[in-house]
């Protein structure tokens, strides 16, 4: 049978839960009886039951209805079935006892908890597997998760707001306004696409950021990282919700891989030009977005990059921009 057509469905109906699944991926499945939906279940919410017991639960109202039991049905799952005992039970475990003989997988789970071995506790207890069936888009809509664990850290995206000639303010002025009320709500949507957001001591102290995602839907708001080792008072907006880290060391490198052991599989770094060419010099950025405005500000204005604005030298490239207001968008990577 061509499973292609199912696995696509089971992709589409998971990524719904994008914002409220994360800082898991998001994952989809289908229950067949030959060319027929008997169920179909994601993973909703991150902690909640994982995709495939969903589909298993919406199935059994049809027991001794549409089907005897469940040997009779194909599984399609976008990600491998789970071994672990996580926070609900090991998915290829119940699959197992379900009695379910057929499972068609998307892509093996990156996650060395799992990657693998449910698909061994599968085959050990005589369940067909087929795996690989649009792997490389179940790792497109997942793409954080699958690079943090193929890389030991997160996906780092730095996020900045540029004038025209490629300046971030104005020196020893508290707060440049340079990019559009349009631009500054995309700039809401980039955060909630992110487990994390990060910011500097001096960024908290001239801008007093609330760094939350104000978007109008439910969504696990990212957790908020510090930098700094400078002293600070708690009233800053930045310490409005709970989930803050604070680091005071400058080795970026560290930090950003104490967030391997961490569920977080994405951080935005949205800081001024001294944290941001750190980031750049570590070679800890995947992704750059910039906001251009078509406001120049001149000589007096503070470089973006260092060595005369010189982003080139890090070899990314632009790799789509649009227009938002009298912004542009660039995205870049490398
Ligand atoms: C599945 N089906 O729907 C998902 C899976 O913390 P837990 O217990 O929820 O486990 C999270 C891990 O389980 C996650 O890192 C990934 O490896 C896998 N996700 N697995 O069988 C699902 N979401
Ligand atoms: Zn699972």
């Amino acid at each position: 049978m061509n499973y292609k057509k199912f696995m696509l469905q089971a992709i589409n109906d998971a990524d719904k839960y994008k914002y409220t699944a994360k800082p898991n991926p998001v994952v989809g499945a289908i229950l067949l009886k030959e060319e027929s939906i008997i169920s179909s279940g994601c993973h909703e919410q991150y902690g909640c039951n994982h995709a495939e017991i969903n589909a298993i639960e919406n199935a059994k109202k049809n027991i001794g209805k549409i089907f005897k039991d469940f040997s009779e049905l194909t599984l399609i799952c976008s990600l491998e079935p789970c071994s672990h005992v996580g926070k609900t039970g090991s998915c290829a475990h119940k699959i197992v006892e379900s009695g379910i003989k057929n499972v068609i997988i998307g892509s093996i789970d990156p996650n060395p908890k799992v990657s693998g071995k449910g698909i061994k506790i599968l085959k050990d207890n005589d369940v067909s597997v087929t795996i690989g069936i649009l792997d490389e888009l179940v790792e497109q809509q997942n793409k954080s998760f699958f690079f943090k664990h193929r890389n030991k850290r997160p996906y780092i995206t730095v996020k900045i707001a540029s004038s025209k000639d490629g300046k971030s303010h104005y020196p020893n002025i508290s707060q440049t306004d340079i990019t559009s009320k349009e631009s500054k709500k995309d700039v809401q949507i980039v955060r909630a696409n992110h487990d994390a957001i990060l910011t500097g001591g001096n960024t908290l102290r001239s801008d007093n950021p609330r760094m939350n995602a104000r978007v109008h839907f439910s969504l696990n708001q990212p957790k908020k990282i510090l930098l700094t080792n400078k002293s600070f008072d708690l009233t800053y907006n930045f310490f409005k919700d709970n989930n803050v880290d604070i680091h005071k060391t400058k080795n970026l490198d560290k930090i950003i891989k104490s967030y391997y052991r961490d569920e977080i599989t994405s951080i935005l770094v949205e800081a001024g030009p001294k944290l941001v060419n750190s980031f750049l010099k570590a070679n800890l950025v995947d992704e750059l977005i910039v906001y251009r405005s078509n406001i120049e500000l001149g000589s007096d204005g503070v470089d973006w990059f260092e060595d005369n604005n010189a982003i080139e030298k890090y070899d990314f490239k632009l790799e789509s921009s649009c227009r938002i207001d009298n912004d542009i968008k660039e995205t870049y990577k490398k």
